[in-house]
């Protein structure tokens, strides 16, 4: 089946050798956003080696993907800043292709989502519960039954290389980037499917290291994130509602660790606020086995008639412009608080 969709993509870059191609990801591209949008650019680049790629990361990529950025550039020998961008202006407004890695909803591409509008020929590659770019390109490939962006990315990579001379030094790399974006997607292999461990032994099979992948999630934990959180908890609104305790507040950033760490330190339900430049954005994330938090996310698009919203069963996103809200952020929280007992109240009657 991945052999059809490498077949597929390389007849089409075959019909325009020179073609201009932007590889996008999320905002704030996370270690499986970037490792699937480098096996992109490798297999891409080596299908068709005239045409004019760009890596593309709107808003730029989150401070916990460059090491894997930088360990990418080493082992290609090329700098990556010379191939990738996080601003659209650098970038052809009309290209013949873009490929989308990572993302269900074009809001997530943020302004690159006007260039998609304007390609000709858009493939999505994803692992998110559908959202409007599969309705928006003309292949993709993918589902929930995939872990990660990873997985698929690793599978797409073995079907290109069948038959292949697999005498390459970027192989090995990529591969163990691939298990690095498995690794954080399916948080240290919590959120799994029948093909996980299968294709990380393919990646291990390619020269995939495991220990360094595990290596290249680490960090130190950052200072103003812990200060984050801890404000973030000072101004947390407890509730019970449906029988589930849920846990209400808002911050400025980090807004998706505080949401885990709510739900991993006793809350049912977290629901964080974050007012951003020009829209409002909310994390959300449920215990196992408890809510479905993606159909709240969405649910909450229709009921405010704004914004989208998407993502997981137990993790999920709520991105808009708020109308007639008030100010007040403290208010703010406790009105998406009224409005999970809403949702609940509906689904429970
Ligand atoms: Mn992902």
């Amino acid at each position: 089946m991945m052999k059809d969709i490498v077949d597929l993509i390389s007849g089409k870059l075959k019909e325009d050798n020179r073609s201009r191609i932007c590889i996008v990801t999320h905002k704030n591209a996370d270690p499986d956003a970037v490792a699937s949008s480098l096996t992109a650019y490798y297999i891409v680049n080596n299908l068709c080696s005239k045409c004019r790629l760009t890596l593309c990361y709107p808003e730029g990529i989150a401070a916990y993907s460059h090491k894997i950025l930088e360990r990418y550039a080493k082992c290609s020998g090329s700098h990556i800043s010379s191939i990738s961008t996080s601003e659209c202006s650098e970038v052809d407004q009309n290209p013949d292709i873009v490929i989308t890695v990572d993302t269900a909803n074009p809001e997530q591409l943020g302004c690159f989502s006007e260039i998609l509008r304007h390609s000709k020929y858009v493939i999505t590659v994803d692992h998110h519960k559908t959202g409007e770019l599969k309705l928006q390109s003309n292949l993709y490939v993918g589902g929930e039954k995939y872990s990660s962006t990873s997985e698929i990315m690793a599978l797409i990579l073995e079907a290109f290389l069948k038959g292949k001379n697999r005498d390459d030094n970027i192989l090995p790399c990529l591969a163990t980037m691939l298990m690095s974006g498995i690794v954080y997607d399916s948080r240290r292999f919590l959120n799994i499917t029948s093909k996980t461990f299968k294709v990380m032994e393919i990646l291990r099979v390619f020269g995939g290291n495991y220990f360094e992948a595990l290596n290249l999630l680490e960090k130190e934990e950052d200072r103003s994130q812990r200060i984050a959180i801890l404000k973030a908890c000072q101004r947390i609104i407890l509730r019970e509602i449906c029988g589930f305790i849920v846990v209400g507040t808002h911050i400025g950033s980090f807004e998706s660790n505080v949401a885990r760490v709510l739900v991993n330190n006793g809350a049912d339900i977290a629901i964080v606020l974050s007012d951003k430049k020009d829209a409002t954005r909310i994390a959300l994330r449920s215990r196992d086995n408890t809510v479905d938090i993606s159909a709240f996310a969405s649910w909450l698009a229709g009921k405010l008639g704004t914004g989208s919203g998407g993502g997981h069963f137990n993790s999920a996103l709520f991105e808009g412009v708020l109308k007639g809200f008030e100010r007040s952020r403290d208010k703010k929280v406790k009105k998406f608080l009224d409005l999970f007992g809403e949702f609940c109240n509906e689904r429970s009657s």
